[in-house]
C-alpha cells in the first residue's frame, strides 16, 4: 500500500474543512480503531484487484481505494435495526459491517465457501445478517429500493433503525435517484423515511468527469428539489465523517425524516480493475488527489498525536496484508459450487412467494 504522508505544512492545511475548523470529537482510541479498518479495507482492495488482473476472478470488480474514510467513518455508528444498501463499489461496507472477508473474496473467487454461494460475485454481495442488503450493478437502481427499506422500517414494529443508503455522483443523474428522492422526501415529512444518503462524490462516473455530465455541477444540490436537508463533509477526513455521521445518524434515527450528506472524495484507483488506460484523466490529478490519502491523512494524525509509533503503523499494515492474504489463499482453495446447486437460489420457490 502505497500511501503519502504530508509534510508538517499540509498536515496543518490538512487539519481544516474547508474554510471551517472542525473539532475532532473522535477518542485516539476510536481513531486507531477507524484506522485500522481503513486498512483492512486497503488491503483487502488491493489483494482482490490483483487477483482480478491474475485472471483469478471472473466477472467485473470496483475497488473502494481513496474512498475507505466514507464507509468507515458512516457504519461505525450503525445500530442494531439499521440497513444498509449500496451500488456495486460495495466491498468496503459489507467488511465493515461484519462479513467474514474470507467469505467476502471466496464470493469474488465465484466459489461454493462464497458470500452468497459464488452466485453474486463483486456487485453482487449480500449480507441480511450483517444489515447489508446489497450490491447493485445496475446505477441508480437501488435508490428506490433504499428508500423503500426505510420507509418498511417505521412500520415493523418498535423498530428504531435507519437506512444508510450510499450513491455515486454518475447516479444523480438518473431517473431512478429523482423519483427515489421524491418518494423520500414526501414521506420524510410525515417521519415515514429515516433514509441517510451518503453520496459519494468521487469526481467520476466511469470516464466522465461532472462538468461533463451535468450543468448543475453542485450535485448534493438537487436533493433541494425534494425537501431533503443536506451538507458536505470532506470524505478524506476520517474524523470529519465520523463526526458527521455520529450527528446526522442521530438526527435522522429521531425525526424519521431522510437528510443528505455529500462525502467529497476521490477514486484513486481505476473505475474498474480492469480499466487500465485511464486517458480520461491525468497522471498528476491522481498524483495530487493521493496526498489527501484518507489512510495517508490518518496515520498523520495518529503520529502527530503520539497515539501510535512508525513501528505500530507497520505491525498493523502487516497485520492486515496477512489478512488479505489469508482471505486469498481460502478462496483459491474452496471448491467451485457443486453443478446441482446452479439453478438453487436463484429463484424463491413457489412454496415461498405463495
Ligand atoms: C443504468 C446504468 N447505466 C449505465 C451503467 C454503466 N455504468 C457502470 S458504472 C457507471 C458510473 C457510475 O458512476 P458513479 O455513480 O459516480 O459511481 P462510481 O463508479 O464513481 O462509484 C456507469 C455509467 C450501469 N451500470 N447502469
Ligand atoms: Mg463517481
Amino acid at each position: 500500500m502505497a500511501t503519502t504522508r504530508n509534510s508538517k505544512k499540509q498536515r496543518s492545511a490538512a487539519a481544516t474543512n474547508g474554510d471551517k475548523p472542525h473539532v475532532p470529537q473522535v477518542s485516539p482510541e476510536q481513531l486507531l480503531e477507524l484506522y485500522r479498518k481503513m486498512v483492512l479495507v486497503r488491503y483487502f482492495e488491493e489483494a482482490c484487484q490483483t487477483a482480478f488482473r491474475q485472471g483469478k476472478v471472473g466477472g467485473y470488480l470496483h475497488v473502494y481505494i481513496g474512498q475507505e474514510a466514507i464507509a468507515t467513518g458512516l457504519l461505525a455508528t450503525i445500530q442494531p435495526d439499521d440497513r444498509v444498501i449500496t451500488a456495486y463499489r460495495d466491498h468496503a461496507h459489507v467488511l465493515l459491517l461484519g462479513s467474514d472477508p474470507k467469505a467476502v473474496m471466496a464470493e469474488l473467487y465465484g466459489k461454493g465457501t462464497g458470500l452468497v454461494k459464488g452466485k453474486g460475485g463483486s456487485m453482487h454481495l449480500f449480507d441480511v445478517e450483517h444489515k447489508f442488503w446489497g450490491g447493485y450493478g445496475i446505477v441508480g437502481g437501488h435508490i428506490p429500493l433504499g428508500v423503500g427499506m426505510a420507509y418498511a422500517q417505521r412500520y415493523l414494529p418498535d423498530n428504531t433503525g435507519i437506512t444508510q443508503l450510499y450513491l455515486g455522483d454518475g447516479a444523480i443523474h438518473n431517473g431512478a435517484f429523482h423519483e427515489g428522492a421524491n418518494l423520500a422526501g414526501l414521506w420524510g415529512r410525515e417521519g415515514l423515511n429515516p433514509c441517510l444518503f451518503v453520496l459519494e462524490n468521487n469526481q467520476y462516473g466511469m470516464g466522465t468527469s461532472i462538468e461533463r455530465a451535468t450543468a448543475n455541477t453542485d450535485l448534493i444540490s438537487k436533493f433541494d428539489s425534494y425537501a431533503i436537508p443536506r451538507e458536505s463533509v470532506d470524505g478524506m477526513d476520517i474524523e470529519a465523517v465520523y463526526e458527521a455521521a455520529v450527528r446526522l445518524t442521530e438526527r435522522v434515527r429521531e425525526t424519521g425524516s431522510p437528510f443528505a450528506l455529500e462525502a467529497m472524495t476521490y477514486r484513486i484507483a481505476p473505475h474498474g480493475a480492469a480499466d487500465f488506460l485511464e486517458k480520461y484523466r491525468s497522471k498528476d490529478e491522481v498524483r495530487e488527489a493521493r496526498k489527501r490519502d484518507p489512510i495517508g491523512l490518518t496515520e498523520t494524525k495518529l503520529l502527530d498525536r503520539d497515539i501510535v509509533s512508525e513501528d505500530e503503523i507497520t505491525k498493523i499494515r502487516q497485520e492486515y496484508q496477512q489478512l488479505a492474504a489469508d482471505a486469498v489463499k481460502f478462496a483459491e482453495e474452496s471448491p467451485e459450487p457443486p453443478l446441482e446447486e446452479l439453478l438453487t437460489d436463484v429463484y424463491a420457490e413457489p412454496e415461498a412467494v405463495g
